[in-house]
């Protein structure tokens, strides 16, 4: 490696390793990478996969594609020789963001675990050029901005391939950009980002606003474009099109190049529809093979045998319905064959509740995906069970043999070996390396259970990345946080069921506790990590009220002797990858039934936090793998939750009003403490929320989840007893690989290699 490296070097700059800049080594090394890249050999199967999806967020790719080449530790000490440090390296690469959140980041693992195991199965997506947005904290209020990455050093490769894409009255052209994506040890797939050259990054003036009507500059601007507006909404749907016709293009090309027959494409193609943004491609789809001379009859059976469709939610905000008449705007040649499949589910059941175009004339994306898809998936058993059994329970009723659960899952070459090197290469001391390749084998660790030295070198590990990501946080934030405190983490997407606003609450009257003379044994750091949708008003509220405490807490005498509040901004990948190791506490406490599985609940465990969640998700697997004593688990139940909807029978200003504690805690965003440095009218908004509306009841679970958090704060103290949790949560980790998620979409649904 050391000769291919500065070989590079030398041609491209004409330096040692030791003479170049960190930017020169970061594009030698994007250079070696690319070319042991094209030294691969590509994934080939009988039958390959699409993943069809709006986010992929894929995160840094430089230390991953290392790792992934097996030349990672080489590499890093080549660099330590010559006096360069791969972390400073890797600094410059710009992190795309490509995705919003869990389906996103899902789909990056899926990426990896697909070429991992061999399989041919490629992404394809949008080349967003401005990604979703940039995080900014001003005044205490969220910002967004563009957040550029594409450079002339990216990952992208230019490729020749583009399509024609027809809109109402006008077609553009699409160029085609691949990243190479490299399995662990082997495989080599693409991930296929369709962009135009017409797209002008100036229009976007101020944050990320942007005049909406001129498709043709603006069509890959942003992902999830603030669709508050009807231009807004259309745009959506000009981009979702323009994803879901490149993609039937390729497939049909890559297709027609194989020689095989179209009439028998379901052998050779699966496609999996990931949540419904990619939903138009079954009408797509099926328009081409008529193009092709296929019967509309049979072409419809032929996509039927080749979709499937990942359900990421049961959220009916999140469901896509887009109306007829807006469809027809932009795209006039599907409407026929979408009122086709719509005649066709209207003759396999009256039932209105399955229906594709209702009396609305709304088109349920997700509706046509079941019906003319072959299989439908949940992505965590209780969320599947919910699926069957309430949401889609009549449509569960009519395709009973479609439906599945895929248990979502996460590379472990990013979430640990990457982020966790010094764990991953304990791990290894103890059991060999197997477990890089078969997850399960991290079982082998219980051995340890009640080995102190084990134990104890757990301890040092974590207290190693507490230390880290203090470091990490001082660089980038200017923060100053207590390593010797505990970590109690929760970041994710802020939404209301993701509940970051009881954890707001039990800090308030943590805070008031210790106003009151109480000490807490150990001092705390809450830290939140999360973004709000633009448009989400109440989410963005949450935010403003957790930037007013921090400020508030640190700014305490006493108080901040014991607390600590840090909200991370721009939360994203590579700040996970800081924080993830260093987390104490995983703090996992959605309303039961909301959050379809999680995966930062998996990541966590992995590096050995413990989970205090509610029984909801994948939290309930975790739960069932590790036993009461390794997880802290609280609240209502998801039955109990759909039961209050159902009867409509809760009543939040009964907790408000009959319970001290949470009057107080509650009152206190709208205190004069609270109202002076922050903004009147968003602090009496979200307390006017939580006491009359508090739709996803957060009051519900507020006792328990203070009672529950201070057992576990108090168990703490026990270190050693602390490690053995830890221990048991890293061990029974294995499950939640994604090659074992993988494995399961490809033997079920996909059967890639048959
Ligand atoms: C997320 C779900 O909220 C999360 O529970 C799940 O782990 C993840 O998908 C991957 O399956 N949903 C979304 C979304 O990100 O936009 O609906």
């Amino acid at each position: 490696m050391q000769t291919k490296l500065t070989n590079i070097l030398q041609t491209q700059f004409n330096k040692t390793i030791e003479d170049c800049t960190n930017e020169e080594l970061y594009t030698g090394l994007l250079m070696l990478v690319k070319n042991l890249s094209n030294d691969r050999k590509p994934t080939s199967t009988p039958r390959k996969l699409y993943y069809i999806s709006a986010e992929f967020l894929i995160g840094k790719l430089l230390s991953n594609n290392l790792i992934n080449l097996g030349i990672y530790d080489e590499i890093k000490t080549l660099l330590a020789d010559n006096g360069k440090n791969l972390s400073d390296i890797e600094e410059i690469e710009l992190e795309p963001s490509l995705g919003n959140g869990g389906l996103g980041r899902l789909a990056a693992c899926f990426l990896d675990s697909i070429a991992t195991l061999n399989l041919s199965g490629d992404g394809v997506g949008l080349n967003y050029h401005f990604g979703l947005f940039k995080q900014k904290f001003e005044n205490h209020l969220q910002k967004e901005e563009k957040n550029p990455w594409i450079t002339d050093k990216s990952w992208l490769n230019d490729t020749n391939i583009g399509f024609d894409v027809e809109f109402n009255g006008f077609t553009v052209h699409s160029k085609l950009y691949d990243i190479d994506v490299l399995g662990y040890q082997k495989g080599l797939n693409k991930l296929h980002l369709f962009d135009i050259d017409t797209i002008d990054e100036t229009i976007v003036n101020d944050g990320i606003s942007f005049d909406q009507k001129d498709i043709r500059k603006n069509l890959t601007l942003f992902l999830y474009p603030d669709d508050s507006t009807k231009e807004g909404q259309m745009l959506r749907i000009y981009q979702q099109y323009f994803m879901v016709s490149n993609a039937a293009q390729l497939i049909l090309m890559e297709e027609k190049a194989k020689g095989h027959d179209l009439h028998e494409l379901y052998k050779y193609v699966c496609i999996q529809i990931n949540d419904t943004h990619p939903s138009m491609v079954i009408p797509e789809l099926i328009n081409r093979l008529v193009l092709e001379g296929i019967d509309l009859h049979e072409a419809i059976d032929i996509v039927s045998k080749t979709c499937a469709y990942t359900n990421h939610t049961i959220l009916a905000e999140a469901l896509e319905k887009w109306h007829l008449e807006d469809l027809k705007q932009v795209v006039p040649q599907l409407i026929s064959t979408i009122q086709e499949l719509n005649a066709i589910a209207k003759s396999r059941s009256d039932n209105k509740a399955v229906q594709i175009i209702d009396e609305h004339n709304l088109v349920h994306m997700a509706h046509m995906d079941i019906h003319f898809g072959y299989s439908i998936n949940g992505v965590a058993s209780l969320h599947t069970e919910i699926l069957k059994n309430s949401e889609l329970k009549a449509f569960y009723e009519l395709y009973p043999e479609k439906f599945n659960n895929k248990t979502n899952g996460i590379t472990f070459r990013r979430w640990l070996l990457h982020c966790n090197h010094e764990l991953s290469q304990y791990i290894t001391s103890l059991i060999g390396d197997e477990y890089k390749t078969d997850a399960t084998k991290l079982k082998d660790l219980l051995k340890f259970v009640d080995d102190e030295t084990v134990l104890n070198k757990l301890l040092t590990i974590k207290q190693n990345r507490k230390q880290d990501l203090c470091n990490y946080l001082n660089k980038t934030m200017h923060l100053t946080l207590n390593p010797n405190s505990i970590f109690d983490i929760q970041i994710k997407r802020l939404h209301e069921y993701k509940r970051q606003q009881m954890n707001l609450l039990y800090i308030i009257q943590l805070l008031q506790k210790i106003r009151s003379g109480y000490v807490p044994s150990t001092p705390i750091t809450f830290i939140f990590g999360a973004k709000a949708a633009p448009a989400y008003i109440i989410a963005k509220d949450i935010i403003h009220a957790i930037l007013c405490l921090q400020d508030i807490i640190a700014k305490d005498p006493v108080a901040s002797k014991y607390i600590q509040v840090v909200m991370v901004e721009n939360y994203n990948v590579t700040n996970a990858e800081k924080l993830i190791p260093a987390c104490d506490f995983s703090e996992q406490i959605s309303l039961a039934s909301k959050e379809a599985s999680g995966t930062g609940n998996m990541k966590f465990m992995l590096n050995g936090a413990i989970t205090i969640g509610t029984e909801d998700g994948a939290n309930v697997e975790i739960h069932e793998l590790v036993g009461d004593d390794n997880i802290y688990i609280f609240g209502e139940s998801s039955d109990d939750v759909i039961a209050h909807y159902n009867n409509n029978d809760y009543d939040a200003g009964k907790y408000y009003n009959n319970d001290e504690i949470i009057k107080n805690a509650v009152d206190f965003l709208i205190s004069e403490e609270m109202t002076s440095i922050g903004q009147t009218e968003n602090l009496h908004r979200l307390h006017h929320e939580l006491i009359s509306k508090d739709w996803f009841m957060s009051l519900l679970d507020l006792k328990a989840y203070i009672q529950t958090k201070d057992q576990a704060y108090n168990d703490y103290e026990d270190r050693l007893a602390w490690a053995k949790k830890s221990l048991i949560n890293i061990a029974n980790a294995g499950y939640f690989s994604s090659d074992r998620t993988i494995a399961e979409y490809n033997n079920d649904i996909w059967h890639l290699d048959k």
